[in-house]
């Protein structure tokens, strides 16, 4: 089953939406397969973001992702990654239609609450740099006999 990385930014844990936001992504039918509460480093931050290291920005966003926990989840399901980012909206929240996680709580694109692995090839370096083999668990769901 296909697997993606999601990530509750600073400003999402600051303003308490870590359960409002699992229990969308639960509703959704994902299943979470690993998940944590976490500092990220400095290093950890330019290596995630390093497709965007020459972007006016960067400084920024490495700060603001340093500033504070982040939220690391491992989610599956079929589709996942497309469809994780269809729950999580467009990038700049202002643009992000309602009833997706950034249109409904966020408001600058600068911290737009969560961030969503964009591609397959995404997913697994992201799931790698943040999560070790054994913090990625693989178990059944009572209902995922009829979900999936
Ligand atoms: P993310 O990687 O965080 O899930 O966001 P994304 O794919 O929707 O957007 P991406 O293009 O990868 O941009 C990464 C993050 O950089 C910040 N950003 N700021 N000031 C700006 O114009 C600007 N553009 C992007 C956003 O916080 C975005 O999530
Ligand atoms: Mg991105």
């Amino acid at each position: 089953m296909e697997k993606t990385f999601l990530m509750i930014k600073p400003d999402g844990v600051q303003r308490n939406l870590i359960g409002p936001i699992v229990e969308r992504l639960e509703n959704k039918g994902f299943k979470i397969v690993g998940a944590k509460l976490m500092q990220v480093s400095e290093d950890l931050a330019k290596t995630h973001y390093g497709e965007h290291s020459e972007r006016p920005f960067f400084g920024e966003l490495v700060e603001f992702i340093t500033s504070g926990p982040v939220f690391a989840m491992v989610l599956e399901g079929e589709n996942v990654i497309k469809t994780a980012r269809l729950v999580v909206g467009s990038t700049n929240p202002q643009e992000a239609a309602p009833g997706t996680i950034r249109g409904d709580f966020g408001l600058t694109v600068g911290k737009n609450i969560i961030h969503g692995s964009d591609s397959p090839e995404s997913a697994e370096r992201e799931i790698n740099l943040f999560f070790d083999e054994s913090e990625v668990l693989d178990y059944d769901l009572s209902n995922s006999a009829w979900i999936y």
